[in-house]
């Protein structure tokens, strides 16, 4: 049995009960068996792959808060810090009821080789909790901030590990726990990033993750000769991805037809309002229901269905899953040309591989994505220098980094006789650096 197999066993019998982290080690591991199969002897020999599979460390704790009547409520949190090779954990915190040590630790291992292909200096790490923010009064998330983040704080800090957002936890969770971080630990220091603009952080770091997801789309289409100004786009979500990637795609020339949240999906066929998704969403947190009140010629829709409307370009920007095969044969089906992720895994295997097949020009998430973690590293060295960057400045950053990032899992899969597979491109590229530095620093 080849090493890869051997660890896809191993891995698969040691978690048979987290199956995003199985769905995630096993995309990575089978994209890797060219560069683990020229180098065989050795990494078995060093374990390399255990090492990589095996988070650094994790920890589970109690959150004990008081409800506004006055009831006690327990969450567990979470974080996995998977893997410092290349600099501190680094990865956000979703507040979610469906999260668990596998979704967090398929998110991690994730945020290793999406943080190495950033460029920048950054480890994988992630955390949550099955805590729901939604329908909860601000003094609710406070107290459940507070509790999560006092325990947080023991294992924490700029150099060590930095947290950020994801799913429930936007700019009002960041900056409770940072105030809590900062009471208890007597520092006011760069320990979280997507902070506010008033106490250290950075410009550009609420749009980046869609702002990236639309640059590196449009570096794709273009070095393929396709523009992306006039085509159209279906986008599911209408969180902080969501929106930001829609703002984008207006911005280049492109046509959004669509949002959604998890009760139902819009259809706008004049291009959504990203004024309104930002009020409805951003100040008011509320349902998409209230979309057609903005807009009266948009259709509003329960349940999924974002993938239905035919489309150039399709983004999804809402959670792991989302698309699975059916919604990739619509798409197929219906011309679509690009799918790229502004989600974490929310495709299927199933669903990828199709697409990749079908000659779809398909953008995996560790890269898609990545713009935001990198605006993330941008935030931690505005905070080292103790200085802020302009918007443009960040911006102009974050530009680069997602054309080179393209370029680079584009390089990769050529150099492994992958043309045109960013699946294994990004996967291969990632790798690269984290394992150069693993054997650098030995068997830790
Ligand atoms: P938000 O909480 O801001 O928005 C999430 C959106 O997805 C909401 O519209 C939400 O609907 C929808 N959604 C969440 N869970 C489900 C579900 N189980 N079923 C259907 N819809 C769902 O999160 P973000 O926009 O920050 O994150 C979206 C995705 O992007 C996640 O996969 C995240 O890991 C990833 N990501 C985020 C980055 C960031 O910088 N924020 C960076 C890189 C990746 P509802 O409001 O009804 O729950
Ligand atoms: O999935 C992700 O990359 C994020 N949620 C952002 C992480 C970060 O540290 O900015």
């Amino acid at each position: 049995m080849s090493y890869v197999d051997e660890v896809i066993e191993r891995v698969t019998r040691e978690n048979s009960n987290e199956p995003e982290f199985l769905q995630a080690v096993n995309e990575v591991l089978e994209s890797l068996r060219p560069v683990i199969e020229a180098n065989e002897a050795k990494f078995k020999r060093d374990a390399l792959l255990e090492r990589l599979v095996n988070p650094e460390r994790q920890f589970k704790f109690r959150v004990p808060w008081v409800d506004d009547k006055g009831n006690v409520q327990v969450n567990t949190g979470y974080r996995v810090q998977f893997n410092s090779a290349i600099g501190p954990y680094k990865g956000g915190i979703r507040l979610h009821p469906s999260v668990n040590i596998g979704i967090i630790k398929f998110l991690g291992f994730e945020q290793i080789f999406k943080n190495s292909l950033t460029g920048l200096p950054i480890g994988g790490g992630k955390g949550g909790s099955d805590f729901d923010p939604k329908g909860k009064s601000d003094r609710e998330v406070m107290a459940f901030c507070q509790s999560f983040m006092t325990e947080l704080s023991k294992y924490i800090g700029p150099d060590q590990d930095v947290p950020a957002g994801d799913i429930g936890t936007g700019a009002r969770e960041i900056g409770y726990m940072f105030g809590q971080y900062k009471r208890i630990r007597g520092q006011f220091e760069g320990v979280l990033t997507g902070k506010g603009l008033n106490y250290g952080g950075s410009l550009a770091r609420t749009e980046a993750t869609g702002y990236g997801l639309l640059y590196i789309t449009e570096e794709m289409l273009k070095s393929h000769n396709i523009d992306i100004s006039g085509k159209t786009a279906v986008v599911s979500g209408s969180g902080n991805v969501a929106i930001y990637a829609i703002e984008k795609a207006h911005q280049l020339g492109a046509k959004v037809l669509t949002a959604s949240d998890s009760t139902g999906w819009v259809y706008d066929p004049d291009g959504i309002d990203v004024e309104a998704l930002k009020e409805i969403k951003e100040v008011n947190r509320a349902r998409l229901t209230e979309y057609k009140k903005y807009r009266p010629n948009s259709e509003y829709h329960e349940g999924k269905g974002v993938w239905q409307i035919k489309a150039d370009i399709a983004l999804p920007c809402a959670t792991q899953n989302e698309l699975d095969i059916e919604d990739a044969k619509t798409l197929v089906a219906n011309g679509v040309i690009a799918v790229a992720e502004g989600a974490n895994m929310p495709t299927t295997e199933e669903a990828t591989k199709y697409l990749i097949e079908n000659g779809i020009f398909f953008l995996p998430g560790k890269a898609a994505n990545a713009g935001g973690v990198a605006t993330s590293a941008l935030e931690m060295s505005q905070n080292s220098e103790r200085r802020s960057w302009s918007f443009e400045k960040v911006d102009s950053n974050l530009q680069n980094i997602m054309a080179t990032l393209y370029h680079n899992i584009d390089d990769a899969a050529k150099r492994y006789g992958f043309e045109g597979n960013y699946v294994v491109g990004a996967n291969i590229a990632g790798f690269e650096k984290v394992v150069d530095a693993m054997n650098a620093q030995g068997i830790v």
